[in-house]
């Protein structure tokens, strides 16, 4: 069996920052990495072509990156969980490293292929978190429970010391002219571009691909807007966030190395309000452990509304509403604007996706499930748990005790976009329409329909008033079983 270590990349696509591949070359001095293009996971039907593009650009500059420290990137096309266990047998692999992920796919994939493993005798590193601050062992209620609210969570998670960031590869052997063959009889292929797996994308993206962008990107927030944080991020038009959402999805940046920035600005504050500013902005990142931990102690929430309430919850089936929500159709110009957003871009701002998805779920009183799925159908940053989280929170489905939230599309246009400059950004046909107009939606029709903007679909007061009163009879029931 030789010194050769396989480290399986998967949503860690860096070699900075990378605990378990830190922990391969610690161990050997000949580290290849490998990815496995999963059938399972590009055949389904929620996959954004964003997304993929996005994926496809950072495995080319991962591969770059091998080079550069003397080794490679292998690219496997096949279900992994035997195509992993048949590349390091071919290859005499001593282990395979990896890190580990809270998804119940990834759960069940990583058990098939360690079991694999091991009964070939070849090693593996198990229970290796990277992708988070803290594991969902560490963060553990008085009683020694998972946490089901957020802001106790967080105390307990700030609270706790944070690892710096791990070693960076340097330098590894890669394989021999003779093992390269080898591993393409084992299934090694080129990276195949995300049009040849059949994924269509165009437009630009918000992140280009690859470590170096991440960098950038966060060097660049961390210097200018997060001290502005708190306010700025609710306004829809003001660049005021990161956009790292895509590298964080697919751990293009080391976490640590995020969090490690963020203490180097919070000691560099000269403020404090700055201070509180980048707190606020420490707080999301706990809020993606926070869907993180969830989603691994919780894994049924993946598949529908974790209230008794919402189980059966008494969802309109209207194709017509629902496509007018995705077409950006609805006649309601923030909700409009959002949706042509992402569909655009590949990305929406967070105040427009909790617009939203309370429209879709309280307005329209449709399944949030579906709107979970058209995002992850749509978005760069699309990641089971955050998106979960996000829309189990906003369809009041989830863990949150706060139980009927709705929003106000007019009220929230009034307050985070006030003169309407994201509404005219993405809905050029309302460019030349008033302000107030705009902001209230109320719209005189005969300029709506001058311009070929939609009538609203339905009216706001009304549906909420459905929503609440179907809310209270199915909390009734829910109570009496
Ligand atoms: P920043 O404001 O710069 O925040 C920094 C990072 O913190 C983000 O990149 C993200 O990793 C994390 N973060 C911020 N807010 C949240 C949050 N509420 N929940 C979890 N993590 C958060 N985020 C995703 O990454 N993928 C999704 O699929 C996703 N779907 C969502 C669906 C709904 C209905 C809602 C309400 C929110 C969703 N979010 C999702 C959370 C949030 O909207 C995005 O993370 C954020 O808009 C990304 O932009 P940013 O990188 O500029 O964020
Ligand atoms: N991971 C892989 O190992 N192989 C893939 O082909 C792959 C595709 C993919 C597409 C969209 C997406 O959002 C994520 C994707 N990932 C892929 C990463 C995936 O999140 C992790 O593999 C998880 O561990 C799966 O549970």
């Amino acid at each position: 069996m030789s010194n050769l270590i396989l480290f399986w990349h998967r949503r860690d696509l860096r070699i900075s920052d990378n605990t378990g591949l830190a922990a391969a070359r610690q161990q050997s001095p000949k580290v290849v990495g490998v990815f496995c293009l999963d059938p399972n996971l590009l055949e389904r039907d929620d996959v954004a072509p964003v997304r993929v593009t996005y994926m496809i650009g950072c495995l080319q500059k991962l591969q770059e990156r091998y080079a550069q420290v003397g080794s490679e990137l292998l690219i496997l096309h096949a279900n992994p969980v035997q195509a992993i266990p048949a590349l390091a047998a071919a290859l005499g692999a001593k282990a395979v490293f990896w890190n580990w992920d809270v998804e119940p796919y990834s759960q069940e994939r990583d058990r098939t292929v360690i079991n694999a493993l091991s009964e070939n005798g070849i090693q593996f590193l198990d229970q290796n978190w990277d992708q988070i601050l803290h594991s969902p062992e560490e963060i553990r209620t008085g009683s020694n429970g998972p946490y089901t609210v957020y802001t106790p969570f967080w105390k307990n998670w700030i609270s706790k010391p944070k690892a710096n960031p791990v070693e960076t590869l340097q330098n590894t052997e890669g394989l021999t002219a003779k093992e390269q063959e080898i591993a393409k009889q084992a299934g090694a292929i080129a990276l195949p571009s995300a049009k040849d797996l059949g994924f269509i994308w165009d437009g630009e993206l918000i992140l280009s691909p690859g470590e170096a962008a991440a960098q950038d990107r966060l060097e660049e927030f961390t210097t200018r807007a997060i001290t502005e944080y708190q306010e700025q991020r609710n306004f829809p038009a003001v660049d005021g966030t990161s956009q790292l959402s895509a590298a964080l999805k697919f751990g293009v940046i080391g976490i640590r190395n995020v969090w490690q920035a963020t203490i180097e600005v919070l000691e560099n504050s000269r403020s404090d309000e700055a201070t509180a500013n980048i707190r606020t902005w420490q707080q999301e990142l706990a809020w993606r452990e926070f869907y993180q931990h969830a989603m691994y102690n919780f894994p049924e929430l993946a598949d529908g509304a974790y209230r008794q309430t919402f189980k059966n919850f008494p969802w309109e089936t209207n194709e017509e509403h629902f496509q007018a929500w995705c077409e950006g159709k609805t006649g309601y110009p923030i909700v409009d604007a959002a949706m042509r957003q992402m569909n655009e871009i590949g990305w929406m701002h967070n105040r427009c996706r909790m617009i939203v998805a309370s429209f879709l779920t309280k307005d329209l009183l449709i399944n949030p499930q579906l709107g979970e799925k058209y995002f992850m159908q749509h978005l760069i940053d699309g990641d089971l748990s955050a998106n979960n989280g996000g829309w189990q929170w906003s369809a009041s489905s989830g863990m949150d005790p706060k139980p009927v939230r709705i929003f106000n599309p007019a009220s929230q246009s009034q307050k985070f976009d006030p003169e309407a400059e994201y509404i005219r950004q993405w809905i050029p046909e309302l460019r030349s329409v008033d302000t107030e107009y705009l902001v209230t939606g109320k719209i005189p029709p005969l300029e709506r329909h001058a311009v070929g903007y939609p009538d609203p679909i339905v009216d706001h007061k009304i549906q909420q008033q459905q929503f609440k009163q179907r809310y209270q009879q199915q909390k009734a029931f829910s109570s009496a079983e």
